[in-house]
């Protein structure tokens, strides 16, 4: 039996962390066998196929109200899966503290704070954080989700749907992670890493001409400052995704605009100071604010 199957029967509510009335996606904390877990359900989108019947799957109305030539209700469908779940179990108080709603301030790291507080910080993370990403490298899980795989232990990647993406084109969300585990972030890219870069660029666009027709024009690859897993990663979105999560001023540091800087000064991202958003949970916020 899958993860799934095996939580949702045991799951003992505890407390909301999250209800995004827009983007239609709640997060709750709860309780199987004595850890924590958290549960996401997320609204999901009409696929193209079933408009054409949609008409024809309404099951009950409720709350109908009726004027002249105008009428609206709620409705219940059959036969559509609208909800998109996920599971994080056992949770950790950083994945609550992730999901749960919280104020969002602007924070100014300068090198000097990356060296005190920062890698610090990154250092005191188990390893055990990332070891979804080990799974992926290493062959052992979402293997036929991958979409591209260079083994090079130097100069390769792992190109693969995000967690994020619900599969359709204009919300595209594939993520590219490299196999080298020492770049932990934008801060330790130098201009020895420009032409990793552009390769891997360079394959995020082939990629998406062949299997989903979006051009490079049609692409945002961004790289997040700061990011939940230090270990290197790219994120590749639709252009048309223009509110997708994480696209946000203070978080995404477009990939282009990364090697341009590389190429100017080898060492920007060694020197440069770097403001972030960070919510008030976040281990770095109470780190900053003490300093
Ligand atoms: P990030 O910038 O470190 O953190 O990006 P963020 O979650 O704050 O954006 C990590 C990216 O990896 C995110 O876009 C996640 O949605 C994605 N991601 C996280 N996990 C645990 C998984 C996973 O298990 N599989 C896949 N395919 N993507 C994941």
């Amino acid at each position: 039996m899958s993860l799934i199957n095996n939580i949702l029967p045991k799951f003992q509510f505890i407390r909301v962390l999250s209800n995004d009335t827009r983007t239609k996606i709640v997060y709750l904390l709860g309780e199987v066998d004595g850890q924590d877990c958290i549960l996401s359900f997320e609204k999901t989108q009409y696929e193209d196929a079933i408009l054409p019947t949609l008409a024809n799957s309404v099951d009950t109305l409720t709350n109908v109200v009726e004027n002249n030539i105008y009428a609206w209700c709620t409705a219940m469908m059959s036969s559509t899966a609208d909800t998109r779940l996920k599971v994080i179990f056992p949770a950790t108080d950083v994945h609550i503290a992730k999901y749960e709603a919280q104020k969002r301030i602007m924070l100014l790291e300068t090198p000097q704070h990356y060296q005190t507080i920062t890698l610090p910080y990154i250092k005191s993370i188990p390893q055990k954080r990332v070891q979804w990403v080990y799974n992926i490298l290493n062959g052992t899980a979402e293997t036929d989700r991958i979409i591209y795989h260079d083994h090079d232990p130097e100069t390769g990647f792992v190109i693969l749907p995000d967690m994020k993406w619900d599969g359709s084109i204009e919300t595209l969300y594939w993520v590219a992670i490299s196999m080298r585990t020492d770049i932990l972030s934008l801060r330790s890219l130098t201009g020895d890493h420009v032409s990793f870069l552009k390769n891997l660029r360079q394959r995020c666009y082939e990629l998406a001409k062949e299997k989903v027709n979006l051009l490079p024009s049609e692409l945002r690859l961004f790289i997040h400052y700061q990011p939940s897993y230090y270990h290197f990663h790219v994120h590749i979105t639709a252009v048309a995704f223009s509110d997708a999560p994480g696209v946000v001023s203070g978080q995404a540091h477009l990939l282009d605009t990364v090697i341009n800087n590389l190429e100017l000064y080898p060492d920007y991202y060694q020197r440069v100071d770097i403001p972030f958003v960070i919510g008030e949970r976040h281990t770095l916020y109470t780190d900053y604010k003490w300093n």
